[in-house]
């Protein structure tokens, strides 16, 4: 019999998303698929391949007999249980923030450094961040050719990466304003929504319907969030650039699922938009939708629940030598969290 794979946070957004990847993904022969969760959710009854499964408890003994972990919890989780998980005899593959800049933990996309699992002193590999794994095929493939040396991002970033609080707060705020014609002057949106009974206290910081906010995770130093280092930093290991110059803004937008990235990415060498088209054109895990004549481009809406990352308006900057501008969506969810944690467990397997 085939592995055993455990899912750690099964009944979340993302765990729920892994569940359905492994139905419908037959690339690894899983024998025993276990579910775990917090005690809340022990004993809630889920299916899996066509079998009702019940959720088992977060402890160590959870963990006896798994081949390898997929933990998708918050990362004082991750950072207390995927060491147990570890000690157990499992690889702990970790959607958390806890273990990504740990020199001794691998952080994979498996297009671009998929070798790097097999570096794993600690019994863990990392998944990145959903917004740095978005734009990191794209940016892989280009780096692969032509030598990156310079990223300057612009994150367009889905309600669904706060999570169900932040599906349920957009889609309440979308409730809220429409068929209101809300004006737009200063705190028309913030008074439609007070109206409407929604707290002030909001994933977001800020209304998000008829809005964009520019904050995305939690306030770190010198007025940079925690979304816009781990861009930067996550981006740098994965490409295996130390010295990588990166500036990132990263953006809430009233979008449900799938990040979006505008990406002005610098090579060592000129790049014409044919060679970066032939690059995307090469790689499985990418759909080129680029075709300016025809107003053909990628947008979040049109790409959700799909698993490449799509990327068009590949253009050569007019003012910046050897620098190339586009535009990458990918499925926060799949590619971005459940799909990678799943692709780096198949790599482990296979
Ligand atoms: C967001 N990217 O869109 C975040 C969610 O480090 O895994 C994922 C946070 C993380 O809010």
């Amino acid at each position: 019999t085939g592995p055993t794979v455990a899912i750690v946070g099964a009944t979340g957004a993302v765990g729920t998303v892994m569940i359905d990847i492994i139905d419908n993904r037959p690339s690894v022969p899983w024998g025993e698929v276990r579910l775990i969760a917090s005690a809340r959710s022990a004993g809630k009854k889920m299916t899996v391949r066509g079998e009702e499964k019940t959720v088992v408890e977060l402890s160590p003994e959870a963990f006896d007999g798994v081949d390898i972990a997929l933990f998708d919890v918050p990362d004082e989780i991750s950072a207390k249980w995927a060491p147990i998980a570890a000690e157990r005899g499992a690889i702990a593959v970790d959607n958390s923030g806890a273990f990504r800049l740990d020199p001794e933990v691998p952080l994979v996309v498996p297009e671009v450094n998929a070798s790097k699992v097999h570096e794993r002193p600690k019994g863990i590999v990392a998944n990145p961040n959903c917004t740095t794994l978005s734009m990191m095929a794209s940016l892989g493939a280009l780096h692969h050719e032509f030598g990156l040396r310079e990223l300057v991002v612009s994150s367009y970033q889905a309600a669904s990466g706060a999570g169900q609080e932040g599906v349920d707060r957009l889609y309440a705020e979308i409730a809220a304003v429409a068929g209101k014609n809300v004006g737009a002057r200063a705190g028309d949106v913030a008074e439609a929504l007070a109206a409407a009974g929604l707290s002030e206290e909001t994933p977001f910081k800020a209304p998000l319907a008829m809005n964009v906010v520019p904050w995305a995770g939690s306030r770190k130093d010198d007025g940079w969030t925690s979304e816009e280092l781990k861009v930067r930093n996550e981006s740098r290991k994965i490409l295996g650039i130390d010295d990588l110059k990166v500036s990132a803004t990263c953006v809430r937008v009233p979008v449900l699922t799938t990040h979006s990235l505008a990406v002005h990415a610098t090579f060592e060498r000129e790049v014409t938009v044919e060679q970066a088209h032939k690059v995307f054109r090469s790689q499985d895990s990418i759909v080129l939708q680029d075709d300016p004549d025809n107003e053909v481009f990628p947008t979040p809406a049109a790409v959700v629940g799909g698993d490449p990352t799509y990327v068009g308006r590949v253009r050569q900057a007019l003012d910046f030598p050897n620098t190339l501008e586009f535009f990458v969506c990918g499925d926060n969810l799949r590619k971005g969290a459940a799909l990678n944690t799943y692709e780096i467990a198949e790599t482990l397997a296979n």
